[in-house]
């Protein structure tokens, strides 16, 4: 049996409210069926356009076996393109980040606009035509100061994101921010373990114990069941629309992702070790409302975000290998606050890296349990784990479709 076949099997014949069987989180050709049906068919949060600041800005990065880079061309627009040169492959952009006036291939030096089209290709034939060898572009879209790009040749329709997310994300300005810290943690284990650790809060108490001063373990604030009848929440989304912040819980219909406004333990307005902020200036110059709480977005497969009064942390989850995952968090801040003065940038990240170095050793752990042969499907908690039940049902309901699907796409 071909693993797609094993695949789908696996998935009609899974129990709901179950972990999932072993090979979705070690088996290289589950993983193979993951990039193909997922990472390379669905729109991916990949960087901030405040980290692209100016014309020629650019930064690149790795979705499974296809090298992209996202520059910010003449006109001030985000593009995307496939960074392999038209002549003989060569990645043309090699460093994670840089500013270039034009992009040029370290190889033979073709060069390209920062509109993807070439624009000299040293003594090539007199009949040699650059237009027909642009770099090829991969769909782009920003909103709110997120960049998504989707490797397809004919992506999924990304307005009813944007409808739902530039309202919830907007008056935050994050297209105006900094990104005062980032870190990128390595974990040895598949995604899907890592969003299924994230979706829940059942760990927190027993492995949290910084981000638990401020963050509330309850499950309807990490989960998406009960979130509606909380009178505590119900106020809080009252409160921070009348000071015009969309805050209430909302879900795409297919589950794919969700934002939603929570207050924070008691007085708390930070991630902090004593719930005060870590920026003397807000993030933004538009929200001066008192305790505001977490802005919460996840959008599957790549991002789950906080935005707080005074930062915004936000975690871009790439897949390195069937078993090694790639978290990369940063800490967003207002463009004019200043380092040493307005915040110190360890403070400000240390709740957050010890939650992920916590969260590290947590998937870790897990995926030496799976590798055993004894190991089989667990049932997750329905009170605490709604949130992770949500997710291993949106992989499922995604792939099913796509497994049974048009059969074009074979391993
Ligand atoms: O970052 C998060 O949203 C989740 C919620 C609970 C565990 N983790 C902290
Ligand atoms: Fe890029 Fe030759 S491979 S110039
Ligand atoms: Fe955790």
């Amino acid at each position: 049996m071909d693993a797609r076949t094993r695949m789908l099997e696996l998935i009609r014949t899974r129990k709901p409210g179950h972990a999932l069987e072993q090979p979705f989180y070690t088996d290289p050709d589950f993983y193979k069926l993951d990039l193909e049906l997922i990472w390379y068919r669905d729109w991916l949060f990949i960087g901030h356009d405040c980290e692209l600041p100016k014309p020629g800005s650019f930064f690149t990065v790795q979705i499974g076996d296809y090298p992209v880079v996202i520059v910010r061309d003449r006109e001030g627009k985000i593009q995307a393109f496939h960074n392999s040169c038209r002549h003989r492959g060569s990645r043309v952009c090699t460093t994670a980040k840089g500013t270039q006036a034009r992009l040029v291939c370290p190889y033979h030096q073709w060069t390209y606009d920062l509109d993807g089209k070439l624009l000299f290709a040293r003594q090539m034939a007199d009949d040699f035509d650059p237009s027909s060898y642009s770099l090829k572009p991969v769909a782009c879209e920003a909103t709110g100061g997120y960049i998504f790009i989707c490797l397809a040749d004919q992506p999924a329709d990304f307005a009813p994101f944007r409808a739902m997310m530039a309202p919830y994300f907007n008056p935050h300005r994050l297209t105006e921010a900094k990104v005062a810290f980032e870190t990128t943690t390595v974990e040895k284990g598949n995604w899907k373990l890592v969003w299924e650790n994230n979706r829940e809060c059942y760990h927190c108490a027993s492995n949290h114990p910084e981000l638990c001063k401020t963050f509330p373990e309850a499950p309807n604030v990490t989960g998406v069941n009960d979130v509606e009848s909380d009178p505590e929440m119900i106020a809080h989304w009252a409160k921070c629309e009348a000071a015009g912040l969309p805050s209430h819980f909302r879900i795409s219909p297919d589950g794919q992702y969700r934002a939603t406004r929570t207050p924070l333990l008691r007085d708390s307005v930070s991630y902090t070790m004593n719930g005060k902020a870590a920026v003397k200036r807000n993030l933004s110059d538009q929200v001066n409302a008192d305790r505001i709480g977490s802005l919460m977005l996840y959008h599957y497969p790549t991002t789950w975000n906080h935005v707080l009064i005074d930062h915004a942390v936000t975690f871009r989850v790439l897949p390195l290998g069937p078993e090694e995952t790639m978290l990369t968090t940063k800490w967003l801040v207002h463009k004019d606050a200043v380092e040493g003065v307005d915040y110190d940038p360890h403070e400000l990240a240390h709740v957050w890296m010890e939650t992920n170095e916590q969260d590290r050793r947590i998937v870790e752990e897990n995926a030496f349990g799976i590798r055993s042969p004894s190991y089989e499907p667990g049932p997750y908690s329905e009170l605490h784990e709604g949130g992770t039940i949500q997710f291993v049902q949106w992989y499922a309901d995604f792939l099913e479709p796509r497994l049974a699907g048009d059969g074009k796409t074979r391993l």
